[in-house]
């Protein structure tokens, strides 16, 4: 076995797909770290829509919210939500609940590849779920449907909060914003057709980070769509790591109509922003630019992504990004400035990479073709593995079939 081909397969099973970056939060765990004498043994709590306030969060006798759940909820405890719709009226609040590194507590979908849905009632003043001031929590399994507002903010400082497995849409403003908190992650999310009907569109992205406060976050497998305002927007914000994420069709309202700023992803803005690690990102039919850096003053590193079908693909400027190994396809380039540029098609002259379709409901959609330029014209860097004898461009190394 070649090495190019082991160090993919240990990135595979997760190996070295994230060396050498600060991606916070989850150290190994040691088991003695805490004793077990001291652990309340991990108890389920139920939740369900025909539960009550006045349960107790038995199996029998689920609670009807998942605050009351956490409330009762020590480290380690699983909060597990009955599928079924929660309709509900301003917002879920979350705050000063906490699980521990090594115990965090879990709040999930019962039934595997179930999602219950939280929803709210047409009018309601305010909405979404607000997670505050807490750490170490895991949201998975979870449909977040037509909240007046964000759909989920993770904000006051909360820390290690995991979204997994989410479908967050139709909301009137951001599907998932992250304010002022360190080290989340979000894992698996899809976040889609959100908009703020009074901004005419102009804030409603996919995800946002925002606020000075905000490091170290991570987004991986993310996919942003029909948001009308951007894919993901790094607003005033730094150090946020973004991996095999997808974001397409952003900057339309519900009518299919031009809106909001129409990025794929966002990656500064504001006064302080950037310091961003993207990595094997596709942006692809936005209504504006796939990847731009928007005035972010730190420079953010970008390998491996693919961008196609934007009118303009990527746009770097006033700073000394990092851009290596990224295709640009059927779009234009903005690049002004020290912008630190390594075997990018355009530098290699490769205007036409051969994809096998450029139909986005094949499963092949934007993969190299056999015999393709682009493949293995990369160069090593310590952020992707690759197959055969060089890193590929863009963001998926072609594989035999
Ligand atoms: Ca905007
Ligand atoms: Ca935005
Ligand atoms: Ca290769």
């Amino acid at each position: 076995m070649d090495e190019g081909r082991r160090r993919f397969l240990r990135a595979a099973v997760g190996g070295v797909g994230l060396a050498g970056l600060s991606v916070a939060g989850y150290r190994a765990t040691n088991q003695f770290d805490s004793p077990l004498s001291q652990r309340r043994p991990q108890a389920d709590i139920y939740v369900a829509p025909n539960g009550s306030t006045t349960n107790d969060g038995t199996k029998g006798s689920p609670f009807a919210r998942i605050e009351s759940a956490l409330e009762a909820s020590t480290p380690g405890d699983v909060v597990l939500v009955r599928d079924g719709t929660y309709k509900r009226r301003g917002f879920v609040e979350i705050q000063n609940v906490s699980g521990t590194p090594d115990n965090p507590i879990r709040i999930r979908g019962e039934a595997k590849k179930v999602r219950p849905t939280i929803t709210w009632r047409k009018n309601a003043y305010g909405g979404g779920i607000v997670i505050e001031n807490s750490e170490h929590l895991r949201f998975e399994s979870l449909e977040i449907a037509r909240s007046p507002n964000r759909g989920i903010r993770i904000t006051g400082s909360s820390s290690n909060i995991t979204l997994r497995d989410l479908d967050v849409h139709q909301n009137g403003h951001a599907g998932i914003t992250i304010t002022n908190s360190e080290s989340n992650r979000l894992v698996g999310v899809v976040s889609h057709d959100n908009y703020d009907e009074e901004s005419f569109g102009n804030n409603a992205d996919g995800v946002q980070v925002t606020g000075e406060g905000s490091a170290d976050n991570l987004l991986r497998q993310v996919r942003t769509y029909r948001n009308s305002d951007d894919g993901v927007d790094l607003y005033q914000s730094t150090g946020t790591t973004i991996e095999d994420s997808i974001s397409w069709n952003n900057g339309v309202g519900p009518d299919g109509n031009r809106r909001g700023d129409g990025n794929g992803f966002k990656l500064g803005g504001g006064t302080l922003s950037g310091g961003n690690t993207v990595i094997r990102c596709l942006a692809y039919s936005n209504e504006h630019r796939g990847f731009d850096y928007n005035a972010s003053k730190i420079p953010n590193v970008v390998v491996n992504n693919t961008a196609w079908n934007n009118p303009v693909n990527y746009r770097f400027e006033m700073g000394s990004h990092v851009l290596i190994n990224n295709l640009s396809v059927s779009g234009s380039r903005l690049f002004n400035g020290p912008v630190v540029e390594t075997a990018n098609s355009w530098n290699l002259g490769i205007q036409n990479p051969q994809f096998r379709t450029t139909d986005p409901s094949k499963q092949s959609f934007l993969h190299l073709r056999s015999g393709s330029p682009a493949i293995d014209a990369g160069v090593e860097t310590n952020l992707v593995s690759y197959r055969g004898e060089a890193p590929d461009l863009g963001a998926i190394e072609f594989s035999p079939s």
